[in-house]
C-alpha cells in the first residue's frame, strides 16, 4: 500500500517533556491517569478532514502551495480514493481516535443530487471499512451547505424553498452517512445562514425557516434512530456579514425559541469566539451554566489580524483556561477537541502537518494536567464561594429563595445602612494562576 508520510514510520509516542524528538508528544500520554480518567478520555482529540486533507494552503491571493500526493491525478474518484487512505494513515500515525469531515470532503458534489449520492455511497462504505480496520471513529458528521452557488444566499434560511429543500436532501444524507459510520454527533455550522444588507432581507421568516429546518433534522434522526449529539456551532460573521447563529447566548435563545433546546448543544470555537467578541473560555462557561456545554473546534485566531485564521493552539495559558472551565462542567460527553485549523501557507511539508498536531495536543495535555491540579487545589473555587458566601445565608438567601420582594428589600437597606465594599483580588488571582505554569 502506498504510504504518504514515510517521515513518520511508527506511531508517534509519549517520550516525556525532556525529549528533543519533535515528532513525540512531552506532555500527552494518553493513557495516564488525570483526575481518575485517561489524558485520551479527556481530551478526544479528532482531526478536521477538510484543512488537513484536502486544504492546500489556498488563499485569497494566491492558488495552493502544498504539493500533496494524494489531491494529484485527473480522477475524482481515485484522488477521494487517496485522500482517504492517506487520511487514515495520518490519523493512526498521530494516535488521534477521532476524525471529523463534511461530505464535499470525503468527494466533491457534483452538481447532481443522485449522482452525488451514489459516489458519496462508495466513499462511504470505504470511510467504513477503515474505521473498522484502525478503531478511528467519527466524533461528528457535517455538510457543506455553503459552497455551492445555489447556496449563495443561505441554504435553511435561503429566500427560495427549492434551495431550502436541497439543502434538507443534503443534509437527510449526511444524516444516514453518520449513523452508518457510529458518528457521536451531527454539528450545523450555518455557513451562510445570515445576511448581507437588510434590503433585501426578511430576518423573522429566515430564523423562522432555519428553525424549521432543525426541528425536521431532529425528527428525521428520530425516524433512522440516530442517537449521535446535535451541535450548532456559532460564528458572528464570515462568509456573511452578519450570521444569526452569532455566539452561544445568541444560539442560545434561538434554541429555545424554536424548541430545540433539549436536543442540541454547542460547538464551540475558539476563533468564532474572538470573531464575535469573547473568548472561548467565554462561551465555554456560558454554555457550561446553561447545559449546553457540548463540543470543541480548537483552533486560535490572531491578535492583530480580524478574520477566522484557523491556527493551531500553542497558548498554555488559554489551553490551562479552557481545561479548568471544561472540568469544572464535567468535560466531554460525546464531544471532543476538533482541530478545525490549518497550518499556515508557508508550511508546505508534510511533516508540518504533525509538528502542528502534536504540539496543540501536548499544549492541551498540559493544560489539562495544570488545571486538574488547580482543581484540586481549590485555590480559586474557594475564592469564588467565599466571594458569593453572602448568598447562602441571611438576606442572600432570602432573595433566591423568593421570600422577599422591593418592599422588604427596601426595609433591609434603611435598617442595615450602606453594604461594605470589598476587593476582587484580580491581580492576586491572575499571579496564582501563573505560578500554576511553572
Ligand atoms: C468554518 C467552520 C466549519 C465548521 C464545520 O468557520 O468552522 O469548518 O466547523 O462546518
Ligand atoms: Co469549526
Amino acid at each position: 500500500m502506498k504510504v504518504y508520510f514515510p517521515e513518520v514510520e511508527k506511531p508517534i509516542v509519549y517520550e516525556g517533556p525532556d525529549s528533543k524528538n519533535p515528532l513525540s508528544f512531552k506532555h500527552y500520554n494518553p493513557q495516564e491517569k488525570v483526575l481518575g480518567k485517561t489524558m485520551e478520555d479527556h481530551l478526544r482529540f479528532a482531526v478536521s478532514y477538510w484543512h488537513t486533507m484536502r486544504g492546500g494552503g489556498a488563499d485569497m491571493f494566491g492558488s495552493p502551495v502544498m504539493d500533496r500526493e494524494w489531491l494529484k491525478g485527473d480522477n475524482v474518484i481515485e484522488i477521494a480514493e487517496k485522500t482517504l487512505q492517506a487520511g487514515f494513515e495520518f490519523f493512526t500515525k498521530l494516535g488521534v481516535k477521532f476524525w471529523a469531515f463534511h461530505d464535499d470532503d470525503l468527494i466533491p458534489e457534483t452538481g447532481n443530487l443522485a449522482e452525488s449520492n451514489k459516489q458519496l455511497d462508495h466513499m462511504i462504505k470505504l470511510a467504513k471499512k477503515m474505521q473498522n480496520d484502525t478503531g478511528v471513529k467519527l466524533i461528528w458528521g457535517t455538510c457543506n451547505l455553503y459552497s455551492h452557488p445555489r447556496f449563495m444566499s443561505g441554504a435553511a434560511t435561503n429566500p427560495n424553498p427549492h434551495v431550502f429543500a436541497y439543502a434538507a436532501a443534503k443534509v437527510k444524507k449526511a444524516l444516514e452517512n453518520t449513523k452508518y459510520l457510529g458518528g457521536q454527533g451531527y454539528v450545523f455550522w450555518g455557513g451562510r445562514e445570515g445576511y448581507e444588507t437588510l434590503l433585501n432581507t426578511d430576518m423573522g421568516r429566515e430564523m423562522d425557516n432555519l428553525g424549521i429546518f432543525l426541528n425536521m433534522a431532529v425528527d428525521y434522526a428520530k425516524k433512522i434512530k440516530f442517537t449521535g449529539q446535535f451541535y450548532i456551532e456559532p460564528k458572528p460573521m464570515e462568509p456573511t456579514k452578519h450570521q444569526y447563529d452569532f455566539d452561544a447566548a445568541s444560539c442560545y435563545a434561538f434554541l429555545q425559541r424554536y424548541g430545540l433546546d433539549k436536543t442540541f448543544k454547542l460547538n464551540l470555537e475558539a476563533n468564532h469566539a474572538t470573531l464575535a467578541g469573547h473568548t472561548l473560555i467565554h462561551e465555554l462557561e456560558y454554555a457550561g451554566a446553561n447545559g449546553i456545554l457540548g463540543s470543541v473546534d480548537a483552533n486560535r485566531g490572531d491578535l492583530l489580524l480580524g478574520w477566522d485564521t484557523d491556527q493551531f493552539p500553542t497558548d498554555i495559558y488559554d489551553t490551562t483556561q479552557i481545561m479548568y472551565t471544561l472540568l469544572k462542567y464535567g468535560g466531554f460527553k460525546k464531544g471532543g477537541f476538533n482541530f478545525d485549523a490549518h497550518v499556515r501557507r508557508q508550511s508546505i511539508d508534510t511533516v508540518d502537518l504533525f509538528h502542528a498536531h502534536v504540539g496543540s495536543m501536548d499544549c492541551f495535555a498540559r493544560g489539562l494536567k495544570i488545571a486538574a491540579q488547580m482543581h484540586k487545589d481549590k485555590s480559586f473555587s474557594k475564592f469564588v464561594n467565599q466571594r458569593y458566601s453572602g448568598w447562602n445565608r441571611g438576606i442572600g438567601k432570602e432573595i433566591t429563595s423568593g421570600k422577599v420582594g422591593f418592599e422588604e428589600l427596601e426595609a433591609y437597606v434603611l435598617k442595615k445602612g450602606n453594604p461594605k465594599i470589598v476587593s476582587g483580588r484580580q491581580e492576586l488571582l491572575e499571579n496564582m494562576l501563573n505560578d500554576y505554569l511553572k
